[in-house]
């Protein structure tokens, strides 16, 4: 099976330290990614309250879509619209000037099987303060492999003990290796080699690239310390209701790794064979990333959840809500999402201090979700024809590992329409049988968390496309 190629990059070859000279491809899609105009859109109050999910296939204004190019004309850029208004806010645009330096590279890393490096990429237009560090590792023994990006929750340093790798010198959460007071610290260097498995991923073939979410927006409430504000109109200083959410600049964020592999590794690795990797939170992005950009060949979210692959509209109790996604991540979505839900009023404790609300609490007040004209089988199908795989853990249910199941089968009239193979089974598998189809899942034994043996069905599943 061949993976969809995507079209030749008219982009000029770049290398370390010379500027991005050729955006305007990416920018010209980019706007086409949001050429419905958002203002033509109900406040949610307004749009009709339907406990079935939204057909992919019907356009808001009730057209059927019964073709390959009105798919991509008109249902494709009208979902990425309704995505970007209700719920994750606009998608920032692609910078025009981008530089890559390269910091260290060692042609002998892991025995001498792969040649590791980080490289900073730095945002001169817009002028951003902060740069995203990327560490690369490419195995030695295959020419141009394929790649896998990611985003980690702890910094480059703990995938590796090796001092050469930078070290966050911002925010990082305190529950993380070596973080003592919101900062890293030397102690946490190689403290998450079991959850991104260098060695493995070197072994099977494939390389990593990889990056740290808080370079790009640090996961507190606070949106004015990452890369939201550098594209707020002037005179702006808080976000609008449509403005990127967290989760939409951690996306961005993605594609800017992934213009890092075109234009200046794509002697290193193959860029059309790019698969992209989250957990949890980091996976609700990783499948955003893959829905908003074409140049990702392979999506994993692992144990995505609420805002990724699992459905709003639940009803399962066991699983994460919008409310409670909402209130305990206000930052996460756009301020538009936050019209889904009856708002929980600020709980305060017997000493009258602020705190969290308890998940009693937050039960009390109503979904309206019902009204949402998606749900998350369209992001799923916005990926359409390419793999998409649901890796789950059956005691994960706050992840709703069977709501993901039923995010797929509704997203395969999609695949199917574009004639491609969608999902292979019709009823959610036992443990530890991989669906390998285009539209795939897995569920393993186990608890919510990234591990060796989530990396071994990544990279099967991957081969099956990528070889
Ligand atoms: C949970 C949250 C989930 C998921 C997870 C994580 O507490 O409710 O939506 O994102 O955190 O990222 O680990």
């Amino acid at each position: 099976m061949q993976i969809p190629l995507v079209s030749p990059s008219p982009c000029l070859p770049l290398f370390h330290s010379r500027p991005a000279v050729c955006y305007w491809a990416a920018a010209l899609l980019a706007m086409f990614a949001t050429s419905i105009p958002a203002a033509d859109f109900p406040p949610a109050d307004r749009l009709p309250s339907r406990p079935e999910l939204p057909d992919p296939l019907v356009l808001l204004d009730g057209a059927r879509v019964t073709s390959r190019e009105a798919w991509e004309a008109k249902r494709k850029p009208e979902l990425k619209a309704l995505f970007q208004h209700y719920m994750y806010g606009r998608l920032p645009p692609t910078p025009t000037r981008q530089t890559y330096t390269e910091l260290f590279r060692d042609e002998k890393a892991l025995g001498g099987k792969a040649t590791l490096s980080e490289v900073r990429i730095n945002f001169e237009q817009p002028s951003l303060s902060h740069p995203v560090y990327v560490l690369f590792a490419v195995p030695n023994n295959v020419k141009r492999p394929p790649v896998f990006v990611g985003m980690n929750f702890c910094g480059n340093h703990t995938l590796l003990g090796d001092s050469r790798i930078h070290l966050p010198d911002i925010w990082c959460r305190n529950t993380c290796p070596g973080v003592v007071n919101e900062r890293a610290t030397d102690k946490g260097r190689g403290g998450q080699t079991d959850v991104w498995n260098i060695d493995l991923i070197i072994d099977r073939g494939c390389a990593l690239a990889c990056f740290y979410s808080g370079d790009i927006d640090p996961d507190t409430p606070d949106m004015t310390d990452g890369v939201g504000p550098a594209f707020y109109r002037p005179g702006q200083s808080t976000p609008e209701p449509d403005d990127a959410g967290t989760i939409m600049l951690w996306a961005w964020g993605f594609h800017r790794v992934v213009d890092f592999l075109e234009q200046s590794a794509k002697d290193q690795i193959d860029p059309r064979r790019i698969a992209v990797v989250g957990h949890s939170r980091n996976g609700k992005t990783a499948l955003v990333a893959g829905a908003f950009d074409e140049r990702i060949a392979v999506v994993i979210p692992l144990q995505s959840g609420c805002g990724g692959a699992a459905p709003s509209r639940t009803t399962d109790t066991r699983a994460e809500s919008v409310r409670q996604i909402n209130t305990s991540f206000p930052h996460w979505f756009c301020g538009n999402f936050k019209k889904f839900y009856d708002p929980v009023p600020p709980q305060v404790d017997a000493r009258g201090k602020t705190v969290p609300p308890r998940r009693e609490v937050v039960n009390q007040f109503s979904e309206k979700t019902n009204r949402l004209p998606f749900d998350q089988h369209c992001l799923i199908a916005l990926c359409a024809s390419r793999p998409v795989l649901l890796p789950n853990a059956d005691e994960d249910l706050w992840a709703n590992p069977s709501g993901q199941f039923e995010m797929l089968k509704a997203a395969a009239p999609v695949y199917k329409l574009l004639g491609a193979e969608a999902l292979a089974e019709n009823a959610k598998p036992e443990i530890n049988q991989l669906i390998d189809s285009r539209l795939g899942y897995f569920l393993r034994p186990g608890k919510h968390a990234m591990a060796r043996a989530d990396w071994e069905i990544f990279l099967t599943y991957c081969d099956k496309f990528f070889r």
